[in-house]
């Protein structure tokens, strides 16, 4: 069967001719609401599923921007592989197909995407301890630290992941520092965002960053670790959606996940001190659970001190990413809804707040000594 996209009636036939379904009644309803796939959501009785499929195109943009269809098989691997160390953080993958781009994965109805309840006024508990568990298990696993060479290898191999890594690198690292057609600025912000433009120093550490993305191939990542790919509820915590997974800088997803607990600051001011404290315990217990595995590095990685010389360096990377996804939100494609539904007014200002935040994150990275630093750095902003 050749690749076509799903609809709502085809979608529950093909699910059912593969024994998914038993006859009868199934309802359907495609939930997407993301940048790129569809997400059908199928229910009989008692029974329900998730079938996402991917678009030969990028979704937010168009067909004029065609993409390969090559993520979702990339994206159930990522999941399975996760699963291995962390299969409480992650849905359960139920079947896949290669051709037609899509995975099955079981329903998480009772959970919410963390940016819509961050919207709603919500609060999940637990989620900052599982994020910082997950990015600590699954960085070390896939590491040389703990697979060693050989098998480090093999796993990388699955995870070339080009066309996602060219998004990321150009709507990151480059496209929010230049005159780009994919940048979203408002006139207000022109003004604002020609002074980075000129901002030499900025665009040489962001360079640097850049250059760590493209050439650390240190661990598994998930590639897009933001609040839209995290479902939760008060309990529990399952990380979705790792299309863009590749092997990276470890510090890439905690900088992404740090941006976006700002970003949520951003929207609701009287959360800060949670979102802060929040930050602050994504990096303690992923440290925590990163060092704890540390004890099994095979040889020479166990030589005492140099899991404390990576931790730095992971340290002021996850700074400097955090930094280069909050002036990405602020101005170039994709922006998020936690600073697009503020009225016009403090939505400026806010996007004016990510452009100084994201600045000095970017550039003071190497200076900032502990996570405590860093809450004072990001706590600085007024709002
Ligand atoms: C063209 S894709 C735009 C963005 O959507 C995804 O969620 C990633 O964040 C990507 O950068
Ligand atoms: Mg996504």
């Amino acid at each position: 069967m050749s690749y076509q996209p799903f609809t709502e009636q085809t979608v529950v036939e093909h699910v059912r001719q593969l024994g998914y379904l038993q006859e009868g009644i199934a309802e359907c309803e495609e939930i997407g609401d993301g940048n790129l796939n569809l997400v059908f959501r199928i229910r009989q009785g008692e029974q329900s599923l998730i079938v996402k499929q991917a678009l030969p195109y990028a979704k937010v943009v168009g067909e004029s921007w065609p993409l390969t269809l090559e993520r979702a098989w990339i994206e159930q691997l990522a999941l399975r592989e996760f699963a291995t160390v962390a299969p409480r953080f992650v849905p359960a993958v139920l079947g896949s197909d290669r051709t037609l781009a899509y995975t099955i994965i079981e329903d998480l109805s009772d959970y919410e995407i963390v940016r819509t309840g961050y919207l709603n006024g919500e609060s999940y508990p637990e989620l900052a301890r599982h994020v910082g568990e997950f990015l600590g298990e699954t960085l070390f696993a896939t590491s040389d630290y703990a697979a060693g060479p050989i098998a480090k290898k093999r796993i990388e191999r699955d995870y070339y992941n080009p066309e996602l890594c060219d998004i990321t690198e150009k709507l990151i690292f480059t496209d929010p520092f230049k005159d780009a057609e994919s940048n979203n600025i408002e006139a207000a912000l022109q003004e604002d965002v020609e002074r980075l433009w000129q901002d030499q120093a900025l665009k040489v550490e962001v360079t640097k960053l850049k250059v760590g993305f493209v050439t650390k191939h240190e661990a598994l990542l998930h590639g897009d670790l933001h609040t839209g790919s995290i479902f939760a509820t008060q309990q529990e915590t399952k990380i979705i959606d790792p299309e863009f997974a590749f092997y990276g800088p470890f510090g890439f997803d905690l900088g992404q996940i740090i941006a976006h607990l700002t970003l949520s600051t951003f929207h609701d001011p009287l959360k800060r001190f949670e979102r802060f404290t929040d930050a602050l315990t994504v990096w303690e217990t992923f440290e925590k659970t990163f060092r704890a595995n540390f004890e099994r590095a095979v040889e020479p990685f166990n030589t005492d001190g140099f899991v404390d010389e990576l931790l730095r360096t992971i340290f002021s990377d996850t700074i400097g990413y955090a930094g280069c996804e909050l002036i990405r939100r602020a101005v170039g494609l994709a922006g998020v809804a936690d600073l697009e539904t503020l009225p016009e007014a403090t939505r400026l200002e806010r996007k004016r707040d990510a452009l100084a935040l994201g600045t000095a994150l970017i550039k003071e990275r190497h200076s900032v000594e502990s996570i405590d630093d860093l809450v004072t750095l990001l706590s600085g902003v007024r709002v």
